[in-house]
């Protein structure tokens, strides 16, 4: 493993005012995405609408370091004939890969998932490297409900994001860490507080373990946020406060940065809750984003599948990458937004 390059890598995706586009929907989450807007899911239109954003120079060349590809995505070719990873590259950006295999029942954890992929990760990583790629992304999912998460759960989930960030390194890639405690339940802050510490604290446990160096990961948490049952929103200033807290006990110096998913919160207050923590400021990590779905709800509405709609979507695209780079360095204002709507 060369660390200096592993590092260097790290940097880049959370470099001042970038952050990455996580377009790395597997086929049955972008057809879900596409029903909602009435587009049929095909390789040409999964195809269509990824070159679309990679072709929107503004938001790519400026505010995106890096873009999380679905395998599918990594092997195409754009219109002309253009390998997709050639655009991201050609825009300054890092070409990135999902390499987990989706989430798949606990055995002895009912409701509970276990994230997969580790089988012949070894053999798949050389592969996207030779292809561009220099970062990887594995997602585990944590739901809070009645009962759970267990800490079966927790720390099974825990070292298979450490397992494969070892991998990672040993193959010259920057693993993303993605512990992701869903929003999806009825729980107040403070549960989201715990379940998450719990998470983040066991995943550093088991990084330590499989001996990853963390000067060469990003980590990619949720903020702390009621479940989107909850009967009250809380303040940004107050997400902010709890989410640094958090981050501070739980995310050693080392790591270069972390960049955030959006989790299901609206565009605004994912752009909000980041722009309100960078403005604390003396943090010991860079705090970007790492959004899919609050890029791309904008560009998905504005295309609806249609070619005469490409130039707005990339509008609607590069407004969204803009504000959240603005964000990453605390500079964001809500007149922003409503000056361009
Ligand atoms: C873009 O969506 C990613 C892939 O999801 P599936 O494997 O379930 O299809 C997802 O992992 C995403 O990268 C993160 O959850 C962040 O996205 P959001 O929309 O939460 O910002």
């Amino acid at each position: 493993m060369n660390l200096a390059e592993l590092n260097a890598v790290a940097e880049a995706m959370v470099a001042p005012g970038r952050g990455i586009l996580a377009a790395d929907e597997s086929s049955g989450t972008i057809r879900k995405r596409f029903e909602a807007i009435g587009v049929e899911a095909s390789e040409d239109t999964r195809r269509d609408y990824r070159e679309l954003l990679l072709r929107t120079g503004e938001a790519m060349s400026k505010y995106i370091s890096g873009v999380i590809l679905y395998d599918e995505t990594i092997w195409q070719k754009a219109k002309d004939g253009t390998p997709l990873v050639a655009l991201i590259k050609q825009a300054g950006a890092l070409p990135g890969i999902k390499v987990d295999e989706g989430a798949k029942p606990l055995p002895g954890c009912p409701g509970e998932l276990i994230t997969m992929g580790l089988d012949r990760l070894a053999e798949r990583l050389p592969k996207y490297y030779d292809h561009g790629a220099r970062f990887a992304k594995w997602r585990a999912v944590i739901d809070i409900g009645e009962g759970i998460p267990s800490d079966t759960a927790i720390r099974t989930n825990a070292h298979a994001l450490a397992r494969y960030a070892a991998l990672c390194q040993a193959a010259r890639i920057v693993p993303i860490v993605e512990p992701e405690v869903l929003m999806d339940g009825g729980h107040d802050m403070a549960r989201c507080y715990e379940v998450t510490q719990f998470a983040l604290k066991q995943t550093f446990h088991e990084l330590y373990l499989q001996r990853v160096a963390l000067e060469g990961i990003v980590l990619k948490p949720n903020m702390v946020v009621a479940g989107k049952k909850f009967s009250t929103r809380a303040p940004v200033a107050q997400v902010a406060e709890m989410t640094l807290r958090l981050l501070k006990a739980c995310v050693p110096a080392a790591v270069p940065g972390i960049a955030f998913l959006s989790g299901g919160q609206s565009d605004e207050e994912a752009t909000a809750h980041l722009d309100a923590m960078n403005r604390c400021g003396g943090l010991p990590w860079k705090l970007t984003f790492s959004y899919g779905r609050a890029l791309q709800a904008a560009p998905q509405q504005a295309w609806r599948g249609r070619s005469e709609n490409v130039a707005t979507a990339q509008r609607a695209f590069a407004h969204r990458a803009r504000m959240n780079s603005l964000a990453a360095l605390g500079q964001w204002k809500m007149d922003l937004e409503k000056k361009a709507a």
